[in-house]
Order: C-alpha cells, then structure tokens, then sequence
C-alpha cells in the first residue's frame, strides 16, 4: 500500500517534470469591455468594423475591424448598431466573444482621422518587378541607414510599430519575423537575407525604444534591422505600396493602419508585396525560395 502511493506520487512528479520541461506557460488571456458603434458587417470575414469608446488600460479609441468568435454574433447586426462587447486577446489573437446591440444612431462620418496624405507619395505605386525606391532612414542603433545598402541582399520588409495593441497586426508580424529570423539562422541557402522593420509610429518609436524592442524580440540586429525617421519620410514611402496609416490629431497614439510586407530580390526589384495579416513566414519562406540568391 505505502510502495503503491510512493510510486503513484513519483509518476505525478514524473509527469509534472514533463509538463515543466514541454509545455510553454499558457498564454495570458485578458478580457477587455468595449462600447462603441457598428460601422460595416462583414459576415464572409467573420469580421465587423467598430468605432469603439477607449478601453481602459488597453487602447485609445479608434476604428478598427474586430473577428468575431461566432459568425453568429453578426446576425441582424448593422452598420449604426451601438454595441456593448468582449474583446478576448490572448498571445495570437483579439476576438470578440460577445457582442449585444444597445442601441442605435445615425453612423457619422468621417471618423477623426488624419491620413498620412498618399498624394504626398511621388512617385509611381510600386508592384511586383518594380524597383525599389531608395529611403534613408535610422537605425536602432541610431546609424543613418539608407535602404540601398541592402543592395545584393534579397530582404524581407514590413511596417509596424512597437505599440500596437492588436496582437494579430503588428505583434504577429513581429513573430513572424522572429520565425524567419530562426529560419534564416538554419539555412545556408538563405545567408544573404536580410529583416526591416520600418516604424509607422517614429514619434515614439525613437531608436532607443526600437533598440529595446529588437532585444525583447531577441532580433540578431546583424540580420534584422529596425528604422525609424519622420513621418514625412515613411509616411511618403510607405504610400507606395498602398500602405495607410490615419492618425486621430487629438491622439496621436490613436493609429488605424493596413499592413504590407515586402519580399525584395537582391537585384533591388521588389518580388512580391503581401497585404494584411494571413500570411505566416512559411509563405514568406516560399517567397525567397522563388527568387535567385545573389551570386558571391
Ligand atoms: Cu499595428
């Protein structure tokens, strides 16, 4: 009887040892009330945009595209519904997971938002076999950077910034730069590659936040590069590629934005450009490998 608990609790230890040593910590999941208003349903992305009242001790106000976790929830819901909601955000994900009309109210446009002007972008769009455009900038070390210096170098490039409240925009891209990173390190065959994260938030991404950001990331700084410069530099540039940006004048750290990631060969043209967030570095992967490597 006493051998079979000694040997019953040495399996539980046995068995908590293996749970220590292979299961990461469970992700923390926080839950988040939000009022606001629906402006457009979009049941085929199980999706609705949502100008939301400030969430205390989370994010400013904005308007922003919200996943649902049931298709459901959109229902009989319309643009003007005033709304009450759960907003669920673990690691990888922010999802409403309940969702109660309030009320109703004429849907007043146009939000407080300032675009980063795209008029101001000289210069054609660029698409895939374009060359790209030349813009200096500065690094997380505070160096002057030109993007040209890449120049025989297939690179991978997105703009984020060290801020973003959503974990499935920027801190995703941001994981999926850290996995190709990793990739990168294993690979031969992918020596030459190279990672820019341009910011679209330079007022407080200065390089000293942006050198802080690499170390949590555990960035090799060797291979993946953060910039920041003025908005009337990135702003511009970014433009280009069909990324915007809209920023509330009387909240600057209120930012809407849209993703573009870059896949750039070494001959300076840009090889694919890649909207919103359903990549993964898999994809990205697959990208370089349909590029040629530079010749040594
Ligand atoms: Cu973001």
């Amino acid at each position: 009887m006493r051998f079979t608990e000694l040997v019953s609790v040495s399996t539980v230890l046995a068995l908590l040892c293996i749970g220590c040593q292979e299961t990461k910590p469970p992700a923390e999941v926080k839950q988040y009330q939000l009022t606001g208003q629906i402006l457009d349903v979009r049941p085929e992305k199980q999706e609705v945009l949502v100008r939301h009242d400030e969430i205390k001790g989370f994010m400013a106000a904005m308007t922003m595209p919200y996943k649902v976790k049931d298709v459901g929830l959109l229902k009989d819901r319309v643009a003007g519904d005033l709304i009450s909601a759960t907003l669920v955000v673990s690691d990888s994900l922010g999802v409403l997971s309940t969702l109660t009309k309030t009320g109703e109210a004429p849907v007043n446009l146009p939000t407080p938002v300032a675009p980063d002007n795209p008029a101001k972008a000289p210069g054609e769009a660029m698409v895939a076999g374009s060359y790209m455009p030349d813009v200096t900038l500065t690094d997380q070390a505070g160096r002057t950077r030109a993007l040209s210096s890449l120049g025989g170098h297939r690179f991978v490039l997105s703009f984020v910034y060290t801020t973003c409240p959503m974990p499935e925009y920027c801190p995703r891209i941001d994981r999926e730069f850290v996995a190709l990173q990793q990739a990168i390190a294993r690979a031969p065959a992918l020596a030459d590659v190279r990672l820019v994260s341009i910011t679209i938030d330079p007022a407080t991404d200065t390089p000293e936040v942006l050198k802080k950001h690499a170390a949590r990331l555990k960035a090799n700084t060797a291979i993946w590069s953060f910039l920041t410069g003025s908005v009337d530099t990135i702003g511009p540039f970014a433009a280009r590629f069909g990324l915007t940006v809209e920023r509330n004048p009387r909240d600057p750290s209120d930012i809407s934005h849209s993703l573009r990631t870059l896949v750039v060969g070494s001959d300076g043209r840009l090889a694919t450009l890649r909207t919103g967030n359903s990549w993964t570095s898999t994809d990205i992967l697959a990208d370089l490998a349909a590029i040629p490597a530079p010749v040594n």
